[in-house]
């Protein structure tokens, strides 16, 4: 076999690096110890640390645990405190939301209440790691194009467990925090309202998400493919024509006539990451408020055919008003 570098990883082990000095609160913001580990360094680097702690970061893991521990215990509490139980049923267990009788108000702890609180722990621990991506990017001079990422996956977060449901006038609708249970709870909103195939903005949520799936793999292999020229020197490439990349675009040029560039790529990237959880969220938010059946909305625009005439009353849109004189007329 010829090189085909899919495994190999190269190792490089240096003295530690600290990372570049930014002012002495943030230094002392970091942890000290500093390790190497060469099973890390077989997919990425092998140094671990110093983590940067701070404020945020520690704040946001304490929600973050206190949502866990939560979720934890309203499990174990379900399976009679018995470890063995709560290893063997853990996939079924549950937080569930409160029930619809509830609808925007506190239910008692054991009723949803728990998932109140789990909810907003989890929600203040998701805000504030964000922040603390945006912090920890303005200090170190970057762009902020990781925390607007974040952001549109947190956009979708907040739609399935806040924002909709407060449309909805009920934390009911909200997801639950369980394995098998967040999973039914996906399959019966799409059963709900007239299956989420048809709703144009989780198609376009698909179509990023597999988009993203493929630019990956393409640029990942493409990469991998000139590696052997320097190509994952990326920056290098693009001032430095000519070798690695020069071989990348021109084999995307003689495969499809066209190629992206060893910068535009990752913006194609980011993009398509970032518009997935975008349309989606906007599509979840449609679903229930504005739009009660995909498929008859999918009908009425024409994406689908209509019902053939067959007299027969189909429950989904048989309203009093509007089955009476089909009943009268029989
Ligand atoms: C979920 C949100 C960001 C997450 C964050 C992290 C914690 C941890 C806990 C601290 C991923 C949260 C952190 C929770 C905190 C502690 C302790 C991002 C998320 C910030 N679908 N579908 C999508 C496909 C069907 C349904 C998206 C395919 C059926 C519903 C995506 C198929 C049914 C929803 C997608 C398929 C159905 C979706 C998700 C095929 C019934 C959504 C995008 C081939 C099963 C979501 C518009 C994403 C959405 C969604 C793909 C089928 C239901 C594109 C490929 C027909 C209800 N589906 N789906 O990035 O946006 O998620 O819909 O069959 O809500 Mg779907």
């Amino acid at each position: 076999m010829d090189y085909q570098n899919l495994f190999t990883q190269t190792q490089v082990t240096g003295p530690i690096s600290r990372g570049v000095p930014i002012n002495s609160y943030d230094q002392r913001e970091r942890t000290q110890g500093v390790s190497f580990s060469s099973l890390l360094g077989k997919i990425g680097n092998a140094q671990l640390g110093p983590i940067y702690l701070g404020r945020l970061g520690v704040a946001s893991l304490a929600f973050g645990m206190a949502a866990f521990f939560i979720i934890g215990m309203n499990m174990l509490a379900q399976v009679d405190w018995n470890p063995i139980q709560f290893i063997r049923q853990l996939f079924w267990l549950s937080l569930d939301a409160p029930a619809p009788k509830y609808g925007l108000g506190l239910a008692p702890l054991n009723e949803g209440g728990w998932w109140n609180i789990a909810g907003l722990f989890s929600t203040i621990a998701i805000l504030l790691w964000w922040f603390r991506t945006y912090r920890r990017a303005l200090a170190l001079g970057m762009g902020t194009h990781v925390s607007w990422a974040f952001a549109s996956a947190i956009w979708l977060f907040l739609v399935l467990g806040l924002f909709r449901p407060v449309l909805m006038g009920s934390w009911s609708e909200a997801v639950p925090f369980g394995i098998f249970s967040h999973l039914d709870w996906t399959a019966a909103l799409s059963i709900r309202y007239g299956n989420l195939f048809y709703n144009p903005f989780h198609m376009l949520s698909i179509f990023f998400l597999y988009g993203s799936v493929l630019l990956f793999a393409m640029h990942g292999a493409t990469i991998l493919a000139v590696s052997r020229y320097g190509g994952e020197r990326e920056i290098e490439q693009i001032v430095d024509r000519g070798t690695a990349s020069e071989r990348a675009a021109l084999f995307w040029r003689w495969t499809m006539g066209f190629n992206a560039t060893m910068e535009s790529i990752h913006r194609w990237a980011w993009w398509f990451a970032v518009l997935t959880p975008i349309s989606g969220g906007i599509g979840i938010l449609l679903t229930g408020t504005v739009v009660d059946n995909w498929y008859l909305w999918a009908m009425h625009h024409g994406m689908v055919p209509a019902y053939p005439v067959t007299n027969v009353i189909d429950p989904s849109i048989a309203t009093p008003a509007f089955s009476a004189p089909l009943q009268g007329a029989k």
